[in-house]
């Protein structure tokens, strides 16, 4: 400790701004290589601390997920509170460090994030608090139960499977409607009164980090300070295709359930669209894709024909990560993950992918059924696997993403590859790959239903948050303000009115995990960005003769140069910029719209094409749902009175 303190002072020294009187001390080239050494010294203690307790939490963070008993979640709270100790007395000795004066970009980097604690900064009982709160929200929502609409005394609906597959699959406006409310009640409602502390505990860590709240401790991961101005100008160039893409799909389903319940010029109800949150549309693809007659690349029927399980499902895509020189998942991941739901347990069914920061145990934890969705989602979490092995070599501190919409696009731009007609054709899943235009043009509609549906959606989950943590939204109007945004951005009102005893953002998991999602929408950008670059390098796609193999048919399996290009932006984590990562792999420095807008440009005109003939509403005009303060103020309420 003595040799710090004496470097310290002689570097302190040598570091105080020189004024005009004082002699100018050449900064002595041995003063620097001492504090590096002492650096580096420093940074190998602390990073086998980072190591050893990451590893504890993500045990009992673990057991805790895949077992939702009282005694898991003390051990957890026990782990993450003696973990917090730890993180803070690093913290302390970082900031004794002067590593501001270190010449070496990734030491002081390295520096830079262990100085930030995140919510770990809170005094102990305030910490305690804030994981039991969340922990509880996830609770609530994982173990929520509903009664069945034909049957009420079936009152064991869990979201994973049946309140899913009820949404994804009825056609009964009436049933879609009941479960759409019945989930609700059953978990944004219970959490309402515990949302408010969260808030107040994540914004008081957020200014022990020298953040103004916790949307900004959020933003900082993507080292832009016009991040949110990014964000916007990325949506001003995708709207104009939603507003079409949204006014389609509008005109089929009135047309299958009717002007009074889906008006020609208003926002879609939000439980006609196939999904709990209308997130993705793409579970009524079925009778809304614009050429029916031709076979629709869902491969759903043919996973359960073919007698796939959860396990094969998983090796398709691990095989195809492997086809590409990516790694096979290690051995440990298939003996240690969980990917079925466990009977007679009560667990976290919303899948995640796990890193044990052992460098050896990896895993993924998924309620996974056997169609084209889970499929989806399996490539999805088994990205985030691949990057946890591709920077497993590098610092504790840096075994992240470039940004975290980084980590979120990995997965998804393989399934961009593996999804084309051409490559289910080639596994076996589809029958007729049929290339022509409008089996093209099939196969872009159904894509556009995950990937363009999914923005509006993601934009405004954080827009709420970010009004939340900012303090422009208040509990008094939290749920009417997500209607507002849900409307604003997505076009989507809901099935009844809603009134502030309602709490819909909790019925959706990130909010109640406090899991950012920004991220997601930056993938959305992003993951083309990425697959436009790998396409390029396995010369599956000329930028300079775009239309010769265009994007949306480019398949990378097999290819290594693509996927060792991938793998080498994939091994920086977050050692470097985001910037720095995204020139590694596509030349550019920014996000950017293009890849995005020139993969699905033949559906843009084919649907601007279409909506101009029968002459439809783009855009809709303001619902005429209520959001009110009580439920008490709603004329002809849904609601059985009490
Ligand atoms: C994920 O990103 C998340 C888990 C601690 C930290 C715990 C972070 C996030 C997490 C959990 O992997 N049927 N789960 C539900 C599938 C859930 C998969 O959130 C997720 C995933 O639900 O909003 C395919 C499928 C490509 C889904 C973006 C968003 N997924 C969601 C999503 C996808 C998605 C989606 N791309
Ligand atoms: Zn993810």
């Amino acid at each position: 400790m003595l040799r710090l303190i004496l470097v310290a002072a002689v570097v302190s020294l040598a570091a105080a701004k020189p004024t005009a009187e004082d002699p100018v001390i050449p900064e002595s080239p041995q003063a620097d290589a001492k504090l590096l050494r002492n650096a580096q010294d420093l940074l190998k203690r602390i990073d086998a601390k980072y190591m050893e307790w990451n590893n504890k939490q993500s045990i009992a963070g673990w057991n805790y997920a895949s077992n939702l008993t009282d005694e898991n979640l003390a051990e957890k709270l026990n782990v993450s509170t003696a973990a917090a100790r730890v993180m803070k007395q690093i913290a302390e000795e970082v900031n004794a460090f002067p590593w501001r004066d270190l010449k070496d970009k990734n030491i002081k980097r390295q520096f830079n994030k262990l100085s930030i604690l995140g919510v770990t900064a809170l005094p102990e009982d305030s910490y305690k608090e804030f994981e039991s709160t969340v922990s509880q929200m996830e609770n609530i929502y994982s173990t929520a139960k509903i009664c069945d609409y034909k049957n009420k005394t079936k009152c064991d609906l869990a979201l994973e499977p049946e309140i899913t597959e009820i949404l994804m699959q009825s056609r009964d406006p009436e049933e879609l409607k009941y479960i759409w409310i019945e989930w609700r009640k059953a978990s944004g409602e219970q959490v309402k009164s515990l949302y408010p502390k969260y808030v107040e505990l994540a914004n008081t860590a957020a200014r022990l980090n020298n953040f103004s709240d916790h949307a900004a401790y959020w933003m900082n991961d993507y080292e832009a300070d016009d991040f949110p101005e990014q964000i916007e100008t990325l949506w001003q160039q995708l709207k104009p295709l939603y507003l079409q893409l949204h006014a389609y799909v509008r005109r089929e389903l009135r047309e299958k359930y009717g002007e009074d319940i889906v008006c020609k010029d208003g926002p879609i109800p939000a439980h006609l669209l196939g999904n709990t949150w209308a997130q993705t549309w793409a579970n009524i693809a079925d009778f809304t894709v614009p050429f029916p007659g031709k076979q629709l690349p869902d491969v759903s029927a043919a996973l359960v024909e073919q007698g796939y399980n959860t396990t094969s499902m998983f090796r398709l895509a691990e095989n195809f990560f492997k086809s590409i020189n990516l790694s096979a998942m290690p051995d440990t991941f298939w003996e240690n993950s969980i990917l079925e739901k466990q009977k007679d347990v009560d667990m976290i069914c919303h899948a995640s992918a796990w890193d044990f920061y052992d460098s050896k145990d990896f895993r993924i934890k998924q309620c996974t059924r056997i169609n084209m969705e889970d499929l989806l989602t399996a490539h999805h979490e088994m990205g985030h696997v691949e990057y946890y092995l591709q920077y497993k070599n590098q610092p504790t501190v840096f075994k992240e993403g470039a940004n975290p919409g980084f980590h979120e696009a990995v997965g998804d731009v393989i399934s961009l590859s593996a999804s084309t007609p051409s490559h289910l054709k080639k596994i076996g899943l589809l029958t007729d790959d049929s290339t022509d235009r409008e089996a093209l043009l099939n196969h872009l509609y159904v894509k556009s239903l995950d990937k363009i549906v999914f923005l509006p959606f993601a934009y405004m989950m954080d827009r709420w948050r970010w009004n939340v943590f900012q303090g422009r939204v208040t509990p008094d109007n939290y749920n009417c303000n997500w209607w507002s945004l849900a409307e604003e951005y997505q076009g989507i009102e809901p099935p009844v009115d809603r009134s502030e005893e309602d709490f819909d953002p909790g019925s959706k998991y990130h909010i109640i995990a406090d899991v950012e999602y920004i991220r997601y929408y930056v993938s959305f950008v992003v993951q083309f960005q990425f697959h436009k670059a790998l396409c390029t390098k396995a010369k599956q796609y000329d930028p300079k003769n775009p239309n010769a193999n265009p994007l949306h048919q480019c398949d990378i399996y097999d290819n290594k140069d693509a996927g060792n290009l991938l793998k080498s932006m994939l091994e920086l984590g977050s050692s470097k910029p985001w910037p720095d990562a995204m020139e590694k792999i596509s030349g550019q420095r920014q996000m950017d719209s293009a890849g995005l807008l020139e993969y699905f440009k033949p559906l843009t005109d084919w649907l601007t094409e279409e909506n101009k003939k029968t002459n439809e509403y783009i855009g809709w005009k303001p619902s005429s749902r209520q959001c009110v303060q009580t439920r008490g103020e709603l004329k002809n309420n849904d609601e059985p009175s009490e």
